[in-house]
């Protein structure tokens, strides 16, 4: 047989397959036909800036063949040999005891009559299940569908995710200048124009796009920040890392302590303040509440005037830095750069992070926020890009999908009952448990406000855990939390389906193999999410929608998600209901016809040719965001979710007051006296950081950022090659150990040398990981990547043990952002650490 070669998608980029007697032989960026690409120009200084045709793929999507094929692939369905559902079940010996290898029947068989047993003995609200926040790219069998489909089939109690990514935005920006319906990221429409025309100064407070690129766009945006950098633009990093864009793009590096970002951004509005060095015209215009603010900078109603020498003793960073920033600031048409997506920022995952966030949007409101070069930008998305055309994106079950044909996370669930997935292990411990927010709040600001408790009333506490997905003792926060959830005998069955094995997989009674994407047919569009990222595939330089084309037949006994679940369905004698009837092929085949991709292309060539770039009209204009709110002109970007757009109030954001909202009228109406999110954004010393009791003890912050070789769990662990990137892991005496970069100062005083075994600790837990010494990292910080797929306990099943494996998140609390903001907090976590000499 020869050659054949196949189209897929990665979440970081389309690819060719290439397959021979049924093996995957090699993978590369999709070659596609030099005439399909019909790139964008901008003009900027004189000059013309187009992108390459092709694809710059994340470095691991260049890895994927060996992810395939890895070792770490759950091969066949497993029984943890001490489980046996029609008698012991030893639920204390999950993490502990070894699995045996079942046949699908048994495990289906088991798998459904316990779904059965437990929804007649508690009522279906006693199933809960969960994913992880990411998938294998696909919007036919992605965790929105199958998954969702079954899972409210059933009506199960849901677990809402907390906003990870945008944790300070969403509970905080959101109610400074709304855009909840983007959960408090601005819309990026046409910044790198803006950028490349306008911009003479960018600064990067907590951002490292050269890493976390775009999201899921690859390296795409990497080639912008060039330009800019040739162009002149100045860069400034405020990051206690001297992070990789920060050395690619060199630039001021500025490295406060953890935990006091929002002083240094009071002192430069107090810099602009006393100087007069802000745009009083759209304060006054734009914004309402500045008189209510301003007081409180100068410190006329505390008493303390938030100076830079007052932020120097509380950051670290010299008065003088901070000053001169703030004057090159506001002498310059500067982008503000919160985060991965213009907001987002590991500043966001901290206690109190929601004052970050605001202040990132106050700030740039006192420049002026949506004039020329004055935006809040993240530097990865908004390339000229054709919004006309309407593909389906993963998120989108929530947007246009909902209505039509191909829903297919529908039924609705019956079930009302909700649970809040950081809480989840205290939800079964030690019940109850309450929060406010209704998970991804994208609806309106109210939704913030629904007040939950689990156990609801009428509904039973959940017995059968269905778990999807297995990333959460590298990803979540104080995990160990999770091992004893999983060791509890109130979870009466658990079940883990995944490709590969991961963190939480051998805390199952039953592990079911689901195949990639690589072995199963589907569709999806390179970078969008749809939803609340609404045209995200404008950070890639070109809109492709890949035809996802099964490459090989599903390896060892894997199947699809899709399958596994039409399985269960049929023994649950609802296949119909659950399939409606449709094929994996059949859902593609609805998809595309339900979108606008039949006037690029006709479903028959589609098919066969296995992608279609979009590009953008001869006529396109650019309609930069927030311009309209600028000048005072009713909104004309594309985002289809702006509730006021094409209304009488077209030319408001999405706050009450429908301005920019430096005292909060949504958080005054709900929360007026909340001391931890004030109507009016303050500095409020970290529960966990330099003024906490716990400093005496644990001195160290540990920075737990986003991994740059992998994408959070995926790749680690369950690609080899990536053992051999020092950044990523290190290798020592046979073991690939989980890189911690600490600074030389750090390092002399507790006699710790590169390549050193240390023990990072507090209450918490144990981490083992190898010492990097480097004077990338600020003194006092301990910079340790969050995401570790490999969970190594010295004691398997031990929730106390040392973990070698790299799970930082052992460490961080669980503690959330306020009182009434459940967010994550990862980033406000005192450590200590130690060589190790065990
Ligand atoms: N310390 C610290 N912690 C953090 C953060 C931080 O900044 N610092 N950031 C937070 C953020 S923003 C995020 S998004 C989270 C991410 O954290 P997670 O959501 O926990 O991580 P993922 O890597 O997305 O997990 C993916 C899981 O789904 C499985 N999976 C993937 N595709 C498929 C599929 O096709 N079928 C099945 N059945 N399973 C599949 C993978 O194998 C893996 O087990 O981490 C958060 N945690
Ligand atoms: N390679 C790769 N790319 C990814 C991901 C991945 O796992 N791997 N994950 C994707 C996802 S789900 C998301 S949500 C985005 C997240 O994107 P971001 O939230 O922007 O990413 P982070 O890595 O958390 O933070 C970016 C930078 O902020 C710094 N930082 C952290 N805490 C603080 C702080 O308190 N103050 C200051 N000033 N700086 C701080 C970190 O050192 C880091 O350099 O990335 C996406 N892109
Ligand atoms: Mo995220």
């Amino acid at each position: 047989m020869g050659e054949r070669v196949f189209t897929n998608c990665t979440n970081a980029g389309p690819v060719s397959v290439y397959v021979k007697d049924g093996k995957v032989t090699r993978m590369r960026p999709l070659v596609a036909e030099e005439g399909d690409f019909k790139p964008w120009t901008i003009e900027a200084g004189g000059k013309k800036y187009s992108p390459p045709k092709k694809f710059a793929v994340a470095p691991y999507v260049h890895a994927d063949r060996r992810r395939l094929y890895s070792d770490e692939r759950i091969r066949y369905p497993m029984k943890r040999v001490d489980f046996d559902p029609n008698g012991e079940r030893n639920p204390q010996n999950r993490g502990k005891s070894p699995y045996q290898r079942i046949s699908w029947d048994e495990a289906l068989d088991i798998v459904s009559s316990e779904i059965k047993r437990v929804t007649e003995k508690y009522g279906s609200s006693a199933i809960t299940g969960l994913t992880s926040s990411h998938h294998n790219w696909g919007i036919v069998g992605y965790k929105m569908g199958p998954f969702a489909r079954f899972m409210n089939m059933l009506g199960y109690t849901p677990v809402l995710d907390n906003p990870d990514s945008w944790e300070g935005w969403h509970w905080g920006a959101t109610h400074s200048y709304g855009f909840y319906w983007r959960l408090g990221m601005p819309e990026p429409y046409d910044m790198l124009e803006d950028a490349l025309q306008n911009a003479e100064m960018i600064v990067l407070w907590s951002n490292d796009p050269d890493t976390t690129r775009g999201t899921y766009t690859g390296q795409d945006s990497a080639l912008w920040r060039q330009w800019l950098k040739e162009k002149g633009v100045e860069m400034v990093f405020i990051d206690p890392f001297h992070n990789f864009t920060a050395a690619v793009m060199e630039g001021k590096w500025i490295a406060p302590r953890m935990g006091t970002d929002t002083a240094m951004a009071m002192a430069i509005a107090y810099v602009w303040i006393t100087e007069d060095l802000y745009d009083k015209e759209y304060v006054k215009d734009r914004t309402i509440g500045f008189e209510e603010f301003k007081p409180y900078v100068l410190g006329e109603t505390d008493g303390l005037p938030k100076t830079p020498e007052w932020a120097e003793q509380e950051s670290g960073v010299k008065a003088r830095v901070i000053r001169a920033l703030a004057r090159e600031w506001a002498a310059k048409r500067t982008v503000l750069s919160g985060g991965a997506r213009g907001g987002e920022g590991g500043a966001c995952r901290t206690a109190f992070g929601t004052e970050w966030a605001r202040m990132m949007v106050l700030l740039q409101a006192m420049q002026g926020l949506g004039k020329p070069g004055r935006s809040i930008w993240g530097t990865t998305m908004g390339a000229p890009s054709d919004t006309k055309t309407w593909f389906p994106a993963y998120a989108d079950p929530q947007g246009r999908v909902a209505t039509s044909s191909v829903a297919n996370h529908l039924p609705v669930n019956q079930t009302k009952q909700r649970l809040w997935r950081l809480t989840l292990p205290d939800a079964v411990l030690n019940p109850p448990v309450s929060w406010y927010g209704e998970g991804f709040c994208g609806q309106s600001l109210e939704q913030q406000f629904t007040h939950f408790e689990y156990p609801m009333e009428g509904y039973s506490e959940v017995k059968l855990f269905y778990r999807y997905g297995g990333s959460f003792m590298g990803t979540m926060s104080d995990t160990s939390k999770w091992v004893r959830m999983y060791q509890s005998p109130k979870l009466e069955f658990v079940v883990n389906q995944d490709i590969w094995y991961n963190s939480e997989t051998r805390m199952a009674d039953i592990i079911l193999p689901a195949c990639s994407n690589f072995e199963r047919d589907d569709v999806g569009e390179w970078g969008a999410c749809g939803g609340y990222t609404c045209h995200a595939s404008s950070g890639c330089n070109f809109r492709i929608v890949v035809r996802q084309q099964k490459c090989i037949e599903p390896l060892w006994e894997s199947k699809s998600d899709y399958e596994i679940f039409t399985l269960l369905a049929e023994r649950l004698g609802r296949k119909e209901e659950f399939t409606d009837g449709k094929t994996e092929m059949d859902w593609i085949r609805a998809f595309f016809d339900a979108s606008d991709l039949g006037e690029h292309i006709s479903w028959e060539e589609f098919d066969q040719k296995g992608y279609c770039i979009i590009n953008i009209d001869d006529d396109y204009k650019s309609t930069p965001s927030l311009r309209w709110f600028a000048e005072g002109r009713e909104c004309d970007t594309p985002d289809p979710n702006n509730p006021k757009r094409g209304t009488i109030k077209a030319k408001e954001l999405g706050t009450y007051s429908g301005k920019i909202e430096f005292a909060s009228e949504s958080l005054k109406s709900k929360f007026p006296d909340d001391e931890e999110r004030p109507v009016v954004p303050r500095y409020i010393e970290s529960w966990e950081g330099h003024h906490s009791e716990l400093y005496k003890r644990y001195s160290l912050q540990l920075l737990s950022p986003h991994p740059r070789f992998t994408f959070h769990c995926h790749y680690d662990k369950h690609t080899d090659w990536l053992d051999d990137i020092p950044t990523h892991r290190i290798k020592k005496d046979g073991y690939a150990w989980w890189p911690a970069r600490l600074n030389p100062a750090d390092a002399a005083a507790r006699n710790i040398q590169t390549g050193d075994i240390v023990r990072l600790y507090n209450d918490r837990g144990s981490v083992l990981c190898a010492a990097v010494v480097t004077q990338r990292v600020r003194v006092g910080v301990i910079h340790s990547y969050a995401s570790s797929a490999k969970y190594d306990p010295l004691i398997p099943g031990d929730a106390d043990s040392p973990d070698k494996g790299g799970c930082v998140n052992i460490l961080t609390p669980s503690r959330m952002v306020s009182r009434n903001a459940p967010g994550m907090t990862p980033n406000s976590c005192l450590i200590e650490i130690e060589k190790w000499e065990g």
